[in-house]
């Protein structure tokens, strides 16, 4: 039987309720250079850009042997999408435990990439373009069209059936290659759908899912709280922040994506709109229009088929698939994250979105299970940002 997907008709970020633009006034953290000390001779070392580990991520560099001379870790340009600036790198840990997750990463508010934390789960193989065809291509699922570098103000929705999609998904891949088509055609996004709305039975495929990374609250329930993305090479999700100021899992299961990343009081040199977006092209950055993102601090990650990402809450991500491209996430609150999600309110929230926030609050306070708040917190997933 077909499923169609019903959609709260008003958006995820809360447009209808969305603030004004911050001040627009850089921090005394902004950070910036001083000029001495070693972040400032390795910048030497590149020409002149500053650069950082870890935390301290500084300005892009556009020279590759100059990353190579300094022992900074390379990536593989994509055929399709060659990777013009470079960014400090978001550390990788292999193997990490959850015990180290939370001490070394959640409680510290730090991003971190865990490679191959999928590679128990048979989706990494099983969900090929035929899978979806026989398992879910009668299903109708909404695209979104209008995430793109000029910001989310003209996005629109489309009604598909995924069949139709994924061969136009392919169809786009292979023009691209034989150079008969450019970026700009791409079909639409399939971005932020229920998982379970569009692959009802994922679970047998995610058999072996690591859910030790999520607090003991969501580890039974996880599925329903996951969000599927599918869609071609050079598919973008402009820089933003969730907007529920949630904990991020992001999950890789097929082709790559380049993530630029800024620590949430980054904020004032991005120039937010619409509570959550920021005019910011964070690829191309025009110092013109945006000089204050001159001193912003960003990193960047790649992440491949098996990669998890972890993003704390409020992190700002431009999102970037370098490939066509499955993934899908799971965006979940600790008690303390959740309190910090209503108290917001008085920071601008969306009143919708402290309602979510209170709804996931009060189940963690009151020992309520996962599954018996889902009805209270469903529309937040269904809705289109
Ligand atoms: O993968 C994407 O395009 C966007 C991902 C994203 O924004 C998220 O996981 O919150
Ligand atoms: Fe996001």
């Amino acid at each position: 039987m077909e499923n169609s997907i019903k959609l709260n008709p008003t958006a995820k970020d809360g447009g209808s309720v969305a603030i004004g633009r911050e001040p627009m006034r850089p921090t005394a953290k902004d950070g910036g250079s001083n000029g001495s000390g070693p972040v400032a001779a390795l910048s030497s070392s590149l020409g002149g850009e500053s650069v950082a580990t870890g935390q301290e991520s500084m300005r892009p560099t556009a020279d590759p042997s100059a990353m190579l001379r300094a022992g900074l870790p390379m990536l593989q340009p994509s055929k399709a999408m060659p990777l013009k600036k470079r960014y400090p790198l978001v550390e990788r840990r292999e193997n990490l435990s959850s015990i180290n997750f939370f001490h070394d990463f959640v409680e510290k508010n730090r991003p971190v990439v865990v490679p191959n934390a999928l590679k128990h789960c048979r989706a990494l193989s099983c969900w090929t373009d035929d899978y979806l065809h026989k398992v879910a291509g009668r299903r109708t699922v909404i695209l979104k069209q209008g995430l793109n570098e000029e910001g989310v103000g003209g996005l629109k929705t489309i009604m598909s059936r995924l069949s139709d999609y994924l061969d136009s998904v392919a169809l786009f891949e292979t023009r691209l290659e034989r150079n008969e088509v450019s970026a700009k055609d791409r079909p639409p996004y399939l971005h932020d759908l229920p998982l379970l709305s569009v692959l009802p039975d994922a679970a047998d495929d995610l058999d072996g899912f690591p859910s030790g990374y999520f607090p003991q609250w969501y580890r039974t329930d996880w599925l329903q709280f996951a969000q599927f993305f599918l869609g071609p090479s050079h598919s973008l999700t402009p820089l933003h922040f969730d907007c529920l100021l949630t904990h991020n899992l992001f999950f890789q299961v097929r082709g790559r994506k380049r993530f630029i990343l800024l620590h949430h009081d980054q904020l004032p040199f991005c120039y937010r709109y619409q509570w959550r977006w920021c005019e910011v092209d964070a690829e191309t950055p025009d110092f013109i229009s945006h000089p204050l993102y001159r001193d912003a601090q960003i990193q960047e990650c790649i992440v491949e088929p098996g990669d998890m990402l972890y993003m704390p809450p409020g992190m700002l991500h431009h999102v970037r698939s370098l490939e066509s491209s499955i993934s899908f996430n799971v965006d979940w609150h600790t008690r303390a994250s959740a309190i910090q999600g209503v108290l917001a309110l008085k920071r601008g929230m969306p009143l919708k979105n402290v309602y979510y926030n209170a709804v996931i609050a009060l189940g963690q306070c009151t020992g309520q299970p996962a599954g018996r708040v889902l009805p209270w917190y469903r529309s937040y997933l269904n809705y289109v940002s």
